[in-house]
Order: C-alpha cells, then structure tokens, then sequence
C-alpha cells in the first residue's frame, strides 16, 4: 500500500488530495470516518479528491466496482507503479498545490517518506487513537492519573511496541498538520506523543432525514419485531417472560474488554439484575454483546432455537389454514361450527409435538458460537464469575453474539443498522475511546445510549447539550469516580430507563434523534477543511492564507486537562471488580450499593 502512496503522489499531479489510510474491516471506526466523509469531501474538492488503501482481494471481490483509471494522470501513476514498483520520479515538481491527508499509524510511511524525498505536499496525519495509550489502557496502568509520569520510551519498548511507536510519532512529527478525533485524545497524544494537536477533527456522519419525522419511529418497531423473533427462538421453553415488557440493551464494537468497558457493564448487568428483582419488575431486559471474537462458527445450540421457532411457526400456519378452511366452509352453509370440533385429533397431535419440541432441560445459551477461547474468554469469564446465566428467575439475560451482525445470518438476520435501531439502549461504558461512532450512530437513528465522560463522543456531548441525559446521553463519570460509582451510576441509569414507560421512550427517542444535527458532517465537516487549508498556507505559504477562512477551530488549548489537573482526576482506578460472584449473588456487595 506505501508503495502505492508514494508512486501515485509523484505521478497524480491533477488531484489536489490525496487521502491514504489503513484498510479496516467495514465496521471499524477509521473505515466510518473515511467512508462518510467522502461526500462532504467530494462537495468541496470535486475530481480532485481520491483516496487510498491497501489491495485485499477478497474486498476487492465483494466491494469494488473495477474501472479503468479516470483520467490520464492516474493512468500515468498506476502505469509507472506496474512498470517501476515504487521507483519515484519526480514529476510534480512544477504540479504543487496537493494535500496528502493520511490517517493512522499505519498509513505514517508514506507520509515519512514523502516528506524526506521533500515532495512538493501539504501533508495532514490524523491520529484515532495513539498506540501506546491503547496499549496502557488495556493494561492495568492508571492512564489518566499518569499522564505525564510515564517513560513512553520505555513504556512502548516494554510493549514491544517501539518500532510501530517511533512510526506513529515521527508522522505526528513530520505532517504540516497534526489533527486527532477529539480533545481527550489531543491531550493524550501530546503527553504520548509530544505533539499539539493543531486541530481537533470530531467524528461526523451523514445523516438521514426522512421525509415523515416519525419514519425512525416505525423502523424502530419494525426492526425491534426482528429482535423479538430471534429472543423466540434463543429463549424457546424459556419464554416466560413478556417481550411487549422486554427492552433490549446492546454495546458493541472491537473487542477490547476493559477498553470498551464490556467489565463495568457486566459488573452493572449483575446490579440490574438484583434490583429488577427485588423490585419485583414486570421488564425483562435482554442484553446483546456484539464483540467480534475467535469462533468456529454458531453452536448447535442457538441453530436448534432458531429452527424450533420456524418449525412451531409452519405449524401454527398449518393448523391456521385448516381451521380457516374449515370456517369458511362452515359460514359458507350458514352454520357457526362448534368451536371445540373444528379441529381434529391428527391437528392436536402435530400442536402436542409442536410444543413438545419446545421443551429443554438447558438454559438457553450465553454465547451463540462455539468459542475458539471459552475458558479464557473475558466476557465469559466475567458471566461466570456474575453467575448472569439465563435462568429463569434472571431478569437480565445475556446474548454474546461474537461476530459482527449480517443481513445473511441464519440466526439474526439483520445488518447492524437495523438491529440498532430495533434496540431500546446503546451502552458504550469505555475507559479508552477517544472518540466513539457507536453512541453517535445510535443518536441519529434516535436511539438513547450511555457513553462516559472518557471518551471523545461523551466529552462533545457534555460540552454541547447542556443535560445530555435529557436527550438520551447517559454520560457514566469515570473520570472523577472509582470504578464502583460508575458501577453504580450506570446501574442507576439503566435501572431508570428500565422504569419509564413506553410513552417515556418514544418521547425520549424523538429528543434523542433531534441531536442527530450536531453529529452531521454537514456541521463537523469544517474543522477538516480547517486543517486542509492550514496545511496548505504551512507548506505553501506564498499561496495560501488563512485569513479568509471563515471557520473556526477547536482549539487544543481548551481541552479538559486529565493530568493537568491531577487534584481533580481521581479515583478512576479500574480495578474493583472482584466483589462479586456466583456463590454470593443474590447478598453481595450489590445490596450494600444500595
Ligand atoms: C415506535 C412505534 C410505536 C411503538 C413503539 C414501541 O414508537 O411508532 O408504534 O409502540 O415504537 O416502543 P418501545 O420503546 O416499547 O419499543
Ligand atoms: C478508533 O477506533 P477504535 O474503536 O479502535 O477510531 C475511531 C474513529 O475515529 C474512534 O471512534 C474510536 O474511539 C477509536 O477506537
């Protein structure tokens, strides 16, 4: 892919930017910046906008149209790629006025490169997250307390981590413009990094708007309707509980346990649990945990769901037709039949195995894949530990979905959107995220979530709304609390959102989506045309000025400082989830909490 980059920058000289970035899988955060912000990018630059990445065949095969190359300049870059490799020339010596915008770590050698070969470009790297803070977050490091008592040096060798580090913070170093997805992670990377984030470019996305404001209403309730379908078939012998009073929760994203908070909100589910119960609640509460992770494949388990839900439904449709059939012969004679003989015995069989197939002396499965790594597994071991195992007197049930959703599965068929929107709550508790797309995506499909003030989206949110929670912002406090408040106040929220009732949450959702504005790229989109144009009038500056740009940066210089200000960043220590456990469920700690 570098190679790429840098044959194409020499030999493109009618583009004006270059946009280079790792290749994600379609999910990933970096793949959504990249992705939506084509259009708003496109809108500005026209033709001269293209961008980057690596060959991989089997995307190459499901997700790009092959073209012949557009125009006679990038024939000329990819004929001098097939011809030289990366042997560069130098032919856009008298062709300036190009931006190379590059994204990521891994995208850094073309900008190296091409800065050390003194190529003629206004260059801009946008870090999503730094190395090392991912890495110390993830293990038992205090981070935020420590900030600016870490060895980084030492810190990414122990890591073995110092060659990717030395890459990232020489591109850091050599871009005219260095911009990060959020203030959190600019503070962050100036302590990780040494760099001032120039600009803070916040995640958008394009949002839809439906020509009938109530549109998103409906497809909550027609996906919502897919949802339930599937809790059928999971929980089948086991549905003693109302789905019209059951709300469904999700978190999903990487798997990175602690990072992504997966363990404070399973320590939280627990509390739910206990509170649901000794409040006696009528709602149920079933949680999805959509974390990609080693399978080989769905259990038998889960399958067997799904096809006794199908099986009892043809039957219901067999029978249904029988005795419609029958009806209708019998009003066509002008007689009300007998209510009690319209159906025969052969009918009453088929209905007797129907419900006999229903029968199971399992619980229903926490997991619906057979896992590479079940006895390790984090967010196994923690249900384990919770004892959150799908019984019947649970009022929380878990659903670990290891593998990101399709529209093609035999179990949930339903594409991530969809499911989303079929959901009641986002919960998004992370320690490490320095921005967030899944409560932002979550906001404009009009759906509530919880964030936490240690991530970008929440810092934004807390920053432009002034109650988030009035709008269905839950923002969980890790930043000021130990880590069993936040336990606790998350517990709080969901138990709160638990008791509104359905009135409650569609007045809730319509605030929700009306957020969805602030997240538009339509709005956020300036702060990259900012860093555009002052990498432009930093390399050429005889050109370009800054003076006529209307649009004002964020500047780095407000941020909430983590380290900075070390007497108010206390306890948000992660480790205390150990309190609770199998045995001791139901007197645990939990009721102490309240
Ligand atoms: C949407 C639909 C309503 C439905 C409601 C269910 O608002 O337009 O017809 O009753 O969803 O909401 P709930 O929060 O119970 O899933
Ligand atoms: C990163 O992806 P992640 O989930 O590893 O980049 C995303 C896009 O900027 C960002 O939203 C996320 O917080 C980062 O962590």
């Amino acid at each position: 892919m570098i190679l790429f980059c840098i044959s194409s920058l020499f030999l493109i000289y009618k583009c004006f930017i270059l946009c280079t970035t790792v290749c994600l899988c379609p999910v990933g955060g970096i793949y959504t910046v990249i992705q939506t912000k084509a259009k708003i990018t496109v809108d500005e630059w026209g033709e001269n906008y293209i961008m980057m990445g690596p060959y991989y065949e089997h995307n190459f095969k499901t997700q790009v149209e092959k073209c012949e190359p557009p125009n006679q300049a990038i024939k000329a870059a990819m004929d001098s790629l097939i011809n030289n490799g990366s042997q560069l020339t130098d032919q856009l010596q008298d062709k300036p006025n190009v931006i190379a915008h590059f994204h990521e770590w891994q995208a850094g050698t073309g900008l190296l490169l091409s800065r050390s070969r003194k190529i003629p470009l206004a260059t801009i790297f946008t870090t999503h997250a730094t190395l090392l803070g991912r890495y110390l977050c993830a293990g038992n490091a205090d981070f935020y307390n420590n900030l600016d008592k870490f060895n980084i040096d030492q810190e990414a060798g122990e890591r073995q981590i110092y060659h990717r580090y030395c890459l990232e913070r020489a591109a850091v170093h050599c871009a005219h413009v260095f911009t990060t997805v959020s203030q959190i992670t600019a503070v962050e990377a100036n302590h990780m990094l040494h760099r001032q984030a120039d600009v803070v470019t916040p995640n958008g996305l394009n949002v839809r708007k439906f020509s009938a404001m109530h549109e998103f209403q409906n497809l909550h309730s027609m996906n919502k309707a897919k949802i339930q379908e599937f809790v059928r078939g999971h929980f089948y012998g086991h549905l003693d509980f109302n789905l019209e009073k059951t709300l469904f929760f999700f978190i999903a994203g990487r798997y990175e346990f602690s990072n992504k908070g997966a363990d404070l909100f399973l320590e939280s589910l627990s509390r739910l649990n206990y509170l649901l119960r000794v409040h006696k609640s009528d709602v149920t509460v079933v949680v999805f945990f959509i974390m990609p992770a080693k399978t080989n494949n769905f259990n038998v388990e889960s399958l067997k769901g799904q096809a006794v839900r199908k099986q009892l439904w043809d039957t219901t449709q067999f029978v249904k037709e029988k005795f419609g059939k029958r009806l209708y012969e019998s009003l066509l004679r002008g007689e009300i039949p007998d209510m009690s003989k319209i159906l025969d015995r052969d009918d009453f069989t088929i209905m007797k195995r129907a419900i006999y197939a229903t029968q199971r002396h399992s619980l229903p499965p926490v997991t619906t894949h057979n896992m590479l790594d079940d006895s390790t597994d984090p967010i196994l071991s923690n249900i384990r530990r919770i004892g959150l195992f799908n019984g019947r007197n649970d009022r929380v049930k878990i659903v670990f979905h290891p593998e990101f959703l399709s529209s093609t599965s035999p179990l949930l068929p339903m594409d991530y959107e969809e499911f989303v929107r079929g959901c009641h709550l986002g919960v998004f508790p992370s320690y490490y995220e320095p921005w967030g797309y899944t409560p932002g995506e979550c906001t404009v499909m009009g759906i509530p979530s919880v964030t936490t003030n240690l991530s970008g989206f929440g810092c934004f949110m807390e920053e432009h709304v002034s109650d988030p929670s009035e709008y269905g912002i839950y923002i969980v406090d890790r930043r000021f609390r130990s880590a069993d408040e936040s336990c606790n106040q998350l517990t709080q929220f969901m138990f709160s959102f638990c008791q509104q009732s359905r009135r409650q949450r569609i007045i809730q959702r319509n605030r929700t989506e009306r957020l969805s504005d602030l997240l538009d790229w339509r709005y956020l989109g300036r702060f990259y045309m900012y860093a555009r144009h002052l990498a432009l009038s930093r390399s050429f500056p005889s050109k370009f000025k800054m003076d006529h740009l209307n649009i004002a940066p964020v500047s780095p210089a407000n941020t909430h400082t983590l380290s900075d200000n070390p007497e108010k960043s206390i306890a948000v220590s992660k480790k205390i989830f150990c309190s609770t456990t199998v045995d001791n469920i139901d007197n645990s700690n939990n009721k102490s909490a309240y």
